[in-house]
């Protein structure tokens, strides 16, 4: 397969005025005629004109009204044409039935739909299928079914056909198409200028009950947009989709969002806490894309976190606005650390922008996206909120209609604010997660006057900056070292500017520096501070200023005393996080008790009813078994996954005994009455209650999960029971009566499928996932059935890493089954074997030989190809 660089883009020969679609429907024969108005690109560099185009039978094709015979390969068709402006058309017919791949237009649940992004478009009919060429789009429509759509206005509509106009231009990437049986849920919006916008979300019948949610979560959206960034809806209508076969969460075409149903249906009876709050996040993602991805767009696929690390940025933005700040970036952080972290220290690490691909869809990931999104919230931390106000203005005014890039983004906040960012763009080239060690150096007051400490004498360069100040008093500095490990192919790695929020806290556990913010930008720098009347604690990477592995050698005792008196709630929770880390760590590695000091911070912790329950709830979760692996395999130990599944089971035991008298007031307290609401208060309750669930079901062996399980009125309440019965090995009847009561609703089935292979006891969750394969709802074709089968299979840390293979030779089979299916689905879970490497060599060698079968596959996708032939390296 051809690998396509950054660096070989060339503009297109031919832009596009116009486009004029007409599908005339049918589920293995549908015709899509175009007529495509072409110009010459002043800016072109060659003549070629070059029309992508995939599995598509060619009807007809006329230039300027004339026939032709163009050329046509496997990716497209060529053809010679004028040298001035022509007039393209096209029939072309495809086969929406047959398309298991979920790409271009395919059917799901009797309705036509699409998926262009990335390179989808060229399944529908030839056109330049590239982001850099846009254009107003007008859809015709033809078929008997009662609901047609597309993107942009209605315009006209007859018995058995309806046309849209999107008057905005855009790439192909954002065309959406869907006809079916459809029932919507309506609304309106009126917006900051005063349009009047007609809101719907579109489902089957059976689901019209589910949309007031989504529809709530789409109005506050809006409004966020125009209250935050300024930015008003664009056109007379917004519709939403739910599909219920679909490979992402959910795409942002214009005027027109598609959505997984599992991203946008939600009802107290079938979704939990947790599904509600990433419908809403997910919502205004979407929608957050009309200015940031539709409006402007970006000039090539490497450009892709240019719309998708602000989009993110901004939805996490709004969700802590919506719900709880701290609780929101302590999520965002524990997702990075589990999903972008193992990325970027392993086979898969590729720079936020990447230089080359062979198939774009590998692309769409946590680097990209999650990573994306700290790098913006980097450059606001370094400029300022004002400033990046100001930057944000300047974006939009000079970029509207524009295929922009990076480079463009990153001089409209050099031209708002003056700064050089030279050395910041490093984050969007450089790979791999930065390591920052950091040192601290006390002197006292009396010896103020004597010479530059040891550590500063190490350092060539002064410190860069003095704080405080006022009195003769102490000195205390902090020096920081950073170091990027060499990953995807880059071997030096050069200096990373990193904004260290830090503030330094007194003996007696007050704030004696509030937070304040160091710009790191060499390999080595020490900051000092002055004005202190004693030796501080310090408090570092508050609110995880920079996306790093902080190296700090430090106490238990210093741990304990942040997680009891930090002001910075990120990281009061990092202090206890670290504590159970060491903790387990040390009991993995030399069989040590657990610790004392994090037990009783986790006591005083759980009782603080100062504290907001969400965040209390994180604080007692415990590292993740991949977590506690890869920090195992930093620390040169070769990590057991047994070995690490015991541990946490064994302290989990502990702090259910230590909590053991607490746990019935505690829960008592966390009871929330009243008819169910997903908000954040009552939710971050429920998930409290949730945790203390867990820890008394490990003391009275489920009766109170059991209890819950029958008495439950809403999914949260009900699914956290039947987990803690699975998990104490009494789930069966509730997984049977929970099967019998939800068996019509697949998303709630899709939980079913997920929870009893993810909580099964590791040496049985191979087993439990290959029976529910014979399961008469199991099916292959559906990417959610699919992940809740095998992903939870890889997320049984312990189950997939079974000694003897099992896990690994179960998901190699069924994903060399999906990849002559789906080979975007199948390609994105061959992730799961990426840290192989870092197991032992009998386990390496049984990844390494699934992985190999994989490979092995005759007419194995381009996908699938080049994920695991980068995990193999
Ligand atoms: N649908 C994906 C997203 O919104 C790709 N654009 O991130
Ligand atoms: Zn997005």
């Amino acid at each position: 397969p051809q690998t396509i660089y950054l660096k070989d883009y060339t503009p297109p020969a031919w832009l596009v005025e116009d486009v004029h679609l007409t599908f005339r429907l049918a589920a293995k024969t549908t015709r899509v005629i175009s007529r495509i108005r072409f110009a010459p690109n002043p800016d072109r560099v060659d003549q070629t004109f070059f029309l992508h185009g995939e599995d598509l039978v060619l009807i007809s094709s006329h230039i300027d009204g004339v026939a032709v015979t163009p050329t046509i390969t496997e990716e497209g068709l060529s053809c010679d044409v004028p040298d001035g402006p022509f007039t393209w058309e096209a029939e072309v017919e495809i086969s929406p039935a047959t398309n298991t791949a979920l790409e271009g237009l395919y059917m799901s649940s009797g309705m036509y739909c699409t998926q262009c992004e990335a390179e989808g478009f060229r399944k529908i009919t030839y056109y330049p299928d590239r982001p850099d060429v846009m254009a107003p789009f007008t859809v015709r429509i033809e078929s008997d079914l009662p609901v047609m759509l597309s993107n942009g206005n209605p315009v006209a509509e007859g018995e058995g056909w309806a046309e849209w106009h999107d008057p905005w231009k855009k790439p192909s990437y954002l065309f959406a198409l869907v006809a079916g049986d459809l029932v919507n849920h309506p609304d309106r919006f009126t917006t900051m200028s005063g349009r009047d916008v007609e809101l719907n979300i579109w489902v089957r019948p059976g689901d019209l009950h589910k949309c007031a949610f989504g529809m709530e979560a789409l109005k506050k959206s809006m409004k966020w947009d125009e209250d935050v960034y300024g930015r008003e809806y664009d056109l007379d209508i917004f519709n939403i989709v739910a599909v219920d076969d679909f490979n992402m969460g959910a795409m942002e075409n214009k005027g027109l969002n598609i959505f997984n149903s599992s991203a946008v249906l939600a009802s107290p009876e079938t979704s939990t806490d947790a599904n509600f709050e990433r419908i809403e996040a997910i919502i205004a993602h979407e929608y957050f894309h009309n200015w940031t991805g539709n409006r402007i767009t970006c000039r090539d696929w490497f450009q892709l976190c240019l719309k998708e690390g602000l989009t993110v940025y901004r939805d996490s933005q709004f969700t802590s606005d919506m719900r709880s700040a701290p609780v929101k970036r302590i999520s965002d952080v524990i997702d990075l650390r589990a999903r972008q972290f193992p990325e970027d220290q392993g086979p898969l690490s590729h720079p936020v922008r990447p230089e080359r691909f062979q198939e774009i869809n590998n692309f769409y990931t946590a680097t990209v996206y999650e990573k994306g999104a700290e790098v913006i919230g980097m450059l606001k931390r370094l400029v300022g909120d004002e400033a990046y106000a100001k930057a944000l203005d300047l974006y939009f005014e000079r970029h509207d209609g524009d295929a922009a890039t990076i480079e463009d983004w990153l001089r409209v906040f050099e031209d708002a604010t003056g700064r050089d960012l030279t050395q910041f763009k490093r984050w969007y080239s450089q790979s791999g997660t930065p390591r920052l060690k950091v040192t601290e150096d006390w002197a006292a007051a009396d010896d103020a006057s004597r010479p530059p400490s040891r550590d500063l004498a190490d350092n060539p360069e002064a410190p860069d900056q003095v704080r405080g100040g006022g009195t003769p008093s102490g000195t205390y500095t902090l020096t920081f070292e950073q170091h990027t490990p060499e990953g995807s192919g880059q071997t030096e790695k050069e200096p990373q500017v990193l904004p260290i929020a830090v503030g330094l806290l007194g003996p007696n556990g007050d704030e004696v520096l509030a937070t304040t913010l160091l710009e790191m930008t060499q390999a080595k720098q020490s900051f000092e501070f002055t004005g202190l009347s004693a030796r501080p604690i310090p408090s570092i990477l508050r609110e995880f200023s920079a996306p790093v592995v902080l190296e700090r050698e430090t106490s238990a005792d210093k741990r304990a005393f942040l997680l009891a008196h930090d002001t910075d709630p990120f990281n009061r929770w990092e202090a206890g996080r670290q504590l159970a880390r060491d903790g387990l760590i040390a009991m993995i590695r030399n069989g040590s008790p657990a610790d004392d000091r994090w037990l009783e911070g986790m006591s005083r912790v759980v009782r603080d009813d100062t504290a907001d329950p969400a965040f209390r709830a994180l604080m007692l979760s415990l590292p993740a078994e991949s977590e506690l692996a890869q920090a195992l395999h930093e620390q040169g130990t070769t990590p057991d996954p047994d070995a690490i599944w015991q541990a946490r089971e064994t302290v989990a035991q502990q702090l259910a005994e230590t909590l053991q008298d607490a746990l019935p007031r505690l829960q008592a307290e966390m009871t929330v009455e009243g008819a169910y609401s997903p908000d954040a208060g009552p939710a971050g309750r429920r998930a409290l209650a949730g945790k203390l669930l867990g820890l008394t079901t490990r003391l009275d062996g489920g009766a109170q999960a059991a209890r819950q399980y029958t008495h439950a009125d809403n999914m949260t309440l009900q699914l956290t029971a039947l987990a803690c019965l699975i998990r104490s090995g009494r789930g069966e009847d509730a997984l049977a009566a929970f099967y019998n009561r939800w068996k019509d609703d697949r998303l709630v089935i899709d939980k079913w499928f997920m929870l009893q292979i993810a909580e099964a006891d590791p040496a049985r969750a191979a087993d439990v996932a290959k029976t529910l394969t014979e399961h008469p709802d199991f099916d292959l074709k559906n990417p959610n059935r699919f992940r809740a089968t095998m992903g939870a299979l890889a997320m049984n840390h312990a189950g997939f890493h079974r000694a003897d293979g099992d896990g690994y030779a179960l998901l190699a089979d069924w994903l060399i089954r999906l990849d002559a299916l789906n080979p975007q689905t199948t390609a994105r879970m061959c992730s799961v074997f990426q840290a192989w490497r870092r197991y032992d060599a009998d386990r390496q060698a049984l990844m390494r030989q699934n992985l190999e079968r994989i490979a092995a596959k005759s007419d194995l996708s381009r996908d699938t190809a080049e994920m695991v032939g980068r995990i193999l390296g």
